[in-house]
């Protein structure tokens, strides 16, 4: 209850607001002057513990489980020391918290009440856990008195049960007790900064410890860490590796996801090794699209390089890959491989295969190093032709890819008309994006597959698909992160019919909070991914559509502040499109009916197998008589 006797409660942790606004951060505001030790709730110390590791921006959605916190943030925006954006679901804001810290390394947290809320957010963190990308979450939590069950809480005799649920999928923290923020926040600067294993790292808050009182010491309060590159100590086990590199004919790369960013060591360790660079979804633009060794995606999707590179190589470089079984270890990967170098910061990770030399440490640091071993032993020089029928493989799937690129509208039975095909409409956008230097974001189905087999980056981050988790409606979510980045970079989400309509409220977030960008439907009128799963394998679909024609269109512009435009039914009438689109100073929507049938000009292929459905005992049988 508020007490008029007591004064303003708001007048003290104004103060401290705008000292640290004034002064540019936590340890600034304290090199001035400021206090070290506050008098202050957990709420406010969390804020400024939060603060002190640069973490200024929030997404929420608050509820009864929140209202002390949210209370602090406003007071702290008022004084400009951080900024909350309020969103329309926790999924999306979890998707846009992701998107902050990946696209443009921005640590953010999200704050949701107790129980529905936090269960959505956490659900919505599988994407940041599956990629590798530190978020905190701050939910609303149960009372630590015990006094009887908290409406929204697990409904059990247990305790501290959302904690337990998030120590799954990455760390959790309980603050039971408010002078434990030390601890957990101490717990959460490793967990979210981790230098190769980063993930979602969960604040329990409970309802009663937010508003409690406490003596924080700011000083003793964790900052960011910062940690040293780490690579191998000697020399040893590069020369082994070298050696056995230069010995072999036929070697190639594997850049998994954690090779984003190391894109000039990639492209002087695979230039030195004379290798085949196989790409994952995620690390596209890693090796320039058109560079001679660059085979393009390797997996279950894969492409007819790439997929020629794994199955023929005798030797495996491995790099930043986790070893994912669509990716790498059912069914195509390395039936030839004899032995592996396997470059990762994580010790299980990097001794993932057998006959495996693991140069354990920072990809940058230890493929430099290798490399100049390389180039000094001339390893290159006897790879020429297998490098050569890597380059020929890649001639293939161009020209593979051209014709799909070049067909027009076909007649689709659920549009009753000619329309698009999928990879053709997708180039056009593809290609309009790196006009207009545009990021692209994906994230399932055939719209996400095609997307990674077709997208022709020169560097990383021009692509961010979410290939860890393959969340439905993390594409479009994750344009707003740009409503809180420093430097907002112009968006595009391609979206499946199915995907979009999974997290529309993009629609009403981006207007609300200003995002410039643009989402693409590529409308099939069904969840395409799946109905070709179940054709493949069992001859026949089921439920993986309804009959309910959507106007997309109409429901965008419903919104006021978005513009929605009609793609049409040619490359010509889509290009139009997007300009018009592009050139609205807001969120727009393109529509565009894609095609979906049996012809095989609609999609872009599978090229490797997988053990899933009735595929299972064929892979497994091949996979068991691998030694890798
Ligand atoms: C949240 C979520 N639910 C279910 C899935 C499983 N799934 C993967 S792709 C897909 C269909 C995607 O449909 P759509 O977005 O329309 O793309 P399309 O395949 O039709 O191009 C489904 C259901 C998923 N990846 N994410
Ligand atoms: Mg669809």
């Amino acid at each position: 209850m508020l007490d008029p006797k007591k004064g303003d409660p708001s007048a003290e942790p104004r103060e401290r607001a705008r000292a640290v606004a004034k002064a540019g951060g936590v340890e600034a505001a304290l090199a001035k002057g400021m206090p070290k030790l506050a008098e202050c709730t957990l709420s406010e110390a969390l804020v400024l513990g939060l603060l002190k590791q640069g973490i200024r921006k929030y997404f929420a959605i608050f509820g009864h489980g929140s209202t002390d916190l949210g209370n602090v943030l406003r007071i702290y925006e008022e004084e400009g020391a951080t900024r909350t954006i309020n969103c329309r679901n926790e999924v999306e804001m979890a998707h846009a918290a992701t998107a902050l810290r990946w696209q443009y390394r921005e640590l953010s947290a999200v704050v949701t009440s107790i129980g529905p809320g936090a269960m959505q957010a956490f659900a919505g963190s599988l994407a940041s856990a599956s990629n590798g990308v530190g978020v905190y979450h701050i939910y609303g939590d149960e009372t630590t008195f015990g006094e009887g069950y908290n409406m929204q809480q697990v409904p059990k005799k247990e305790q501290g049960l959302f904690a337990r649920m998030a120590a799954i999928m990455g760390q959790s923290y309980a603050l039971h007790t408010p002078e434990a923020l030390r601890d957990a926040l101490r717990r959460g600067a490793l967990c979210v900064n981790h230098p190769y294993r980063a993930g979602p790292f969960y604040l329990l808050l409970p309802l009663n410890t937010q508003p409690a009182r406490m003596t924080v010491n700011l000083a003793a309060l964790p900052a960011r860490p910062e940690l040293p590159k780490l690579a191998p100590a000697d020399d040893a086990a590069i020369e082994r590796a070298a050696a056995m590199i230069a010995k072999a004919t036929k070697v190639a790369i594997k850049a998994g996801g954690g090779t984003r960013g190391h894109d000039a060591a990639i492209r002087k360790l695979a230039e030195a090794a004379g290798a085949a660079v196989i790409l994952s979804p995620g690390s596209t633009g890693v090796l320039p699209d058109a560079h001679a060794q660059n085979m393009h995606v390797g997996g279950s999707k894969g492409s007819i390089s790439g997929n020629y590179a794994m199955s023929e190589a005798e030797f495996l470089i491995v790099i930043g890959s986790r070893a994912v079984c669509q990716a790498d270890c059912s069914g195509i990967g390395y039936k030839s491989a004899k032995a592996v170098i396997n470059i990762n910061g994580d010790f299980a990770d990097a001794l993932h295969y057998n006959q495996t030399i693991a140069l354990v440490g920072d990809i940058s640091a230890v493929a430099d190093r290798l490399a100049a071993h390389l180039q000094k032993s001339k390893a290159r020089e006897n790879k020429a032709t297998w490098l050569k029928a890597c380059v020929e493989k890649k001639a293939e799937w161009n020209a593979y890819k051209d014709k799909r690129f070049e067909c027009s509208a076909l007649r689709d039975e659920a549009w009753q008309k000619p329309v698009l095909l999928q990879p053709a409409a997708i180039k056009v956008v593809a290609d309009f994006a790196k006009e207009i230097d545009a990021a692209k974001f994906f994230d399932a189905g055939d719209v996400q597959a095609n997307g990674f087999q077709i997208v022709e980056d020169d560097r990383t981050g021009d692509t961010f698909t979410e290939a860890g988790a393959s969340y439905m409606g993390f594409a479009a979510s994750a344009l707003l992160a740009s409503a809180l980045a420093d430097n907002p970079r112009y968006g595009i989400a391609f979206c499946g019919d199915g995907s979009f309509t999974m997290n529309p409220q993009i629609l009403i977030d981006a207007v609300e909070h200003g995002v410039r960008g643009m989402i693409v439907i590529f409308d099939n009128r069904r969840m395409a991914a799946i109905t070709g799963l179940q054709l493949a394998q069992y001859k026949a679909e089921f439920r993986t559509n309804d009959h309910v024609a959507v106007d997309y269109e109409k429901l965008a512009s419903s919104v006021s502040g978005v513009l929605a435009v009609s793609g049409g039914n040619s490359a010509a009438s889509l290009r139009t499109a997007l300009k018009t689109a592009h050139a609205h100073l807001g969120l727009s929507v393109v529509h565009v009916p894609v095609y979906c049938g049996p012809d095989e000009l609609g999609g872009l292929g599978a090229w490797g197998e997988w053990n899933v459905g009735n595929w299972c005992e064929d892979v497994q049988a091949v996979w068991l008589r691998q030694e890798l």
